[in-house]
């Protein structure tokens, strides 16, 4: 089985401009960040815009990308949906194609008891043989999961990670001490170092498509004791984030991929694209901290 430690960019789904998935700028994505040295990929997260696609195109990118790197490295698929059938559904395709692992966040808006969301994954367990990476990010799910009321996934093997997207680096550093084989991902890019202080394995971020080489340099320098010299990378990759943040990230990062010559056209609607002076702004951010 593929390592699933390490640098998981979290992947952009390129649209052309008749609003199709568009399959070149997928795989010439892909190539790019395994050369940058990306560990593996993580697929049909948030990242992607998988709430604004359709059940039969968040396969289509499962395909492609399988197509493409699942014989090179790990691939973990988001399968998360609001329903658990469909919810299922997918995770039931992302085992057919092979992949490595499955990941979801809880299911979300309409305010499920937590009850009701555990049931959520451990119908998804018992249904399909794969195992399942939680993505916890409160911001946008609403549900929060922190070590108070953590363990009864990690008390169950199939449970093998947690995708941490939260600024709680105190219930990062209880998981850790409570599984110590748990896979943790940071998941907020811009806080990499303080996960990697509180014991997170890797990481899985969307601002890695854009800059994967900078994530793998501050892992590695971290690993080494390097922390100054870390952290000096650390403020690099935040300079280029705090721009992207500022105009929105999925357009920014595709605005950026476009400036490197890949084709990544605009986020669906209700997103909306960057201004050609927020453009110019931030390409002028991302090359002075290249
Ligand atoms: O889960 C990502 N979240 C979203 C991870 O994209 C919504 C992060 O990679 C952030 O985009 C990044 C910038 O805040 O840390």
């Amino acid at each position: 089985m593929n390592s699933l430690k390490g640098i998981f960019p979290a992947l952009l789904t390129p649209f052309s401009i008749d609003g199709n998935i568009n399959e070149r700028s997928l795989r010439e994505l892909l190539r790019m960040n395994l050369e940058k040295g990306a560990d593996g990929f993580y697929v049909g997260g948030s990242t992607s815009e998988a709430f604004l696609m359709s059940m039969e195109e968040r396969k289509r990118v499962m395909d492609i990308v399988c197509d493409e790197v699942s014989d090179r490295c790990a691939v973990i698929a988001h399968i998360g949906c609001i329903g658990t059938a469909q919810a299922i559904e997918m995770a039931k395709y992302a085992k057919s194609l092979g992949m490595d692992a499955m990941s979801s966040v809880p299911p979300f808006y309409y305010h499920f008891s937590f009850e009701q969301i555990c049931q959520y994954y451990f119908d998804i367990v018992n249904a399909v043989d794969l195992p399942m990476v939680i993505y916890n990010f409160p911001d946008f799910s609403g549900v929060v999961l922190n070590s108070d009321n953590i363990d009864v996934f990690l008390r169950d093997p199939r449970f093998i990670g947690i995708k941490h997207t939260s600024s709680d680096f105190y219930s990062m550093e209880r998981f850790r001490k409570a599984r110590r084989d748990l896979l943790i991902y940071n998941g907020y890019d811009e806080m990499f170092m303080s996960g990697l202080a509180a014991g997170a394995d890797g990481a899985i971020g969307s601002t890695f498509n854009v800059m994967a080489e900078k994530f793998v340099k501050i892992m590695s320098l971290f690993k080494k004791g390097m922390h100054t010299e870390a952290m000096a990378e650390q403020e690099r990759a935040n300079n280029i984030i705090q721009a992207l943040v500022r105009v929105g990230v999925f357009a920014g990062e595709k605005a950026i991929l476009t400036h490197l010559g890949i084709d990544f056209g605009v986020p669906r609607k209700p997103f909306t694209p960057l201004s050609e002076k927020e453009c110019n702004d931030l390409i002028r951010v991302y090359e002075e901290n290249r």
